[in-house]
């Protein structure tokens, strides 16, 4: 069964700081993306923390907040059948030295904690994450 879906989608700090946001929403748009709405944000601390609450009791949720409010972040809501899977695929594994090739955190990641690209895990976490970005 295949169904049209929406997901969040956002190109993190590290990636927007080395201007890899237009090769990376090309990568959406090539893969059958289609951008539904985008703005550039630079997320307040605060925000950051209740963007990631799922990982408050994480060790490194600390620094992945100072990380995901360190500079501006492309966030986009990206549509496709089966979109929320179709991303995790697309993205690759968390950490970029596990990621197959030819995924996003394969070609443009650093590191685990900049690997250059956020998508939500499930249908229910994307409707919460689109909300929490762009409703008014
Ligand atoms: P995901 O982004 O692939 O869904 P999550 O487990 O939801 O991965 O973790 C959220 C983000 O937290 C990751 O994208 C990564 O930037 C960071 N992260 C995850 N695990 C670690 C870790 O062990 N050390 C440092 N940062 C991590
Ligand atoms: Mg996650």
């Amino acid at each position: 069964m295949s169904s049209l879906e929406q997901t969040l989608s956002i190109i993190k700090p590290d990636a927007v700081d080395r201007n890899l946001s237009e090769e990376i929403k090309n990568e959406f748009k090539n893969n059958g993306f289609t951008i539904k709405q985008e703005k550039k944000v630079h997320l307040e601390k605060s925000d950051a923390e209740k963007f990631y609450l799922v990982h408050q009791s994480k060790p490194f949720y600390n620094d992945l907040c100072d990380y995901l409010s360190s500079g501006p972040i492309v966030v986009m809501v990206l549509e496709k059948e089966n979109a929320v899977i179709a991303n995790r695929e697309l993205m690759g594994a968390t950490n970029p030295s596990d990621a197959k090739e030819g995924t996003l955190r394969k070609k443009y990641g650093i590191s685990i904690d900049k690997n250059s690209v956020h998508g939500s895990d499930s249908v229910i976490n994307a409707q919460i994450e689109i909300d929490f970005f762009f409703k008014s």
